[in-house]
């Protein structure tokens, strides 16, 4: 959702939150001591990072004691750290799924130990919806279909093929699936935008130059990189300029998420669009970790604050970059 219309919506959020936190309430605030259980993807990206630095320090601001744990992006090791957080008894979890299914099982252990449950960046399966409170982040489908508009705005004018190479994130992920799908969504209408490859980059820096490399090996020249965060783009970068190309020129490139290293690459020309996806969650996860926690009504969605930047805009939007 664009900047605007959706500060519309987080006002709107923050009414409702406010609304519910004057309404009577089922029960009191805890004394304040309140202990939350986080269960991070793992450090795959700068994007996690900055997401785990705002948690962490959100909750200090907020006096919530948090128990966080790094899951190295397996979700074996999130399952364990949650049900590590049932026996402790944690007044709250929250928890980035790695991947969307899977869950159905430690989250019903969660609901028999009535520990509610906040899902924050990244979503689970459907079917599992009745098992967490509320859910946090982005419209990673929508960051697809921004991504897709660019596309065919910048390619308007051109009658020939544009071939397009894409770099997904982590299998099974919600923000692989949903940019993605997003992206195809918005170019299927156009014949002459055609993915003559799309493979995981698994959301970092090494894999997507990896795997930028053996792409390049098949498809000599595509038109258009699609990188699913900038990690990805950024070791793309290196690939493509090591195959003797200029990123951002002979190979336009599409990046999502916004960090400051992809803003520096765009200032050099090197990407041509960012669309940014927000990972300052803190201290908007602290307040609903507060309402829940009283057993107040909190939003089932919560969408984060997010934009998309051109080239033009880069030099001008770099020194405010949080992360
Ligand atoms: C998106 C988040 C993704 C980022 C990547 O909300 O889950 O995971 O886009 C990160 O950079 O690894």
């Amino acid at each position: 959702m664009k900047r605007r219309a959706l500060l519309a919506a987080v006002v709107l959020a923050g009414s409702i939150l406010t609304a519910c936190s004057t309404e009577p309430s089922s029960g009191e605030d805890p004394d304040g001591e309140l202990v939350l259980g986080f269960a991070q993807v793992g450090s795959e990206s700068g994007w996690r990072t900055a997401n785990s630095k705002s948690v962490q320090e959100a909750a200090k601001k907020a006096g919530i004691t948090l128990e966080f744990s790094d899951a190295q992006q397996k979700q074996e090791n999130q399952i364990e750290a949650i049900r590590g957080f049932i026996r402790q008894k944690v007044d709250v979890i929250a928890f980035s799924p790695v991947v969307e299914s899977g869950w159905g099982a430690v989250l019903n252990e969660a609901k028999a130990a009535k520990i509610p449950v906040i899902l924050t960046d990244r979503a689970v399966d459907p079917e599992n919806s009745p098992l967490y409170t509320s859910f946090l982040g982005s419209d990673f489908v929508e960051e697809g279909e921004e991504a897709g508009v660019w596309l065919i705005k910048e390619y308007a004018d051109r009658s020939g093929t544009v071939d397009i190479v894409e770099l997904q994130g982590t299998t099974g992920s919600a923000p692989a699936n949903d940019r993605k799908a997003g992206f195809a969504e918005a170019i299927k209408l156009d014949a002459k935008f055609r993915i003559v490859a799309s493979r995981s980059g698994d959301f970092t820096r090494a894999k997507g130059k990896e795997v930028m490399q053996a792409i390049l090996n098949a498809h000599k020249s595509p038109d258009v990189l699609y990188a699913h965060n900038d990690d990805m783009a950024l070791g793309a970068i290196e690939a493509i300029e090591e195959a003797g190309m200029e990123p951002g020129t002979d190979i336009k490139i599409i990046s999502v998420d916004g960090t400051k290293d992809a803003f520096v690459a765009m200032k050099a020309k090197k990407i041509n669009v960012i669309v940014e996806c927000n990972p300052l969650l803190g201290d908007q996860l602290m307040r609903l970790v507060r309402q829940v926690a009283a057993g107040r009504k909190v939003p089932r969605r919560v969408e984060t604050v997010e934009d998309v930047y051109t080239q033009e805009e880069a030099e001008e939007a770099l020194p405010s970059r949080q992360y």
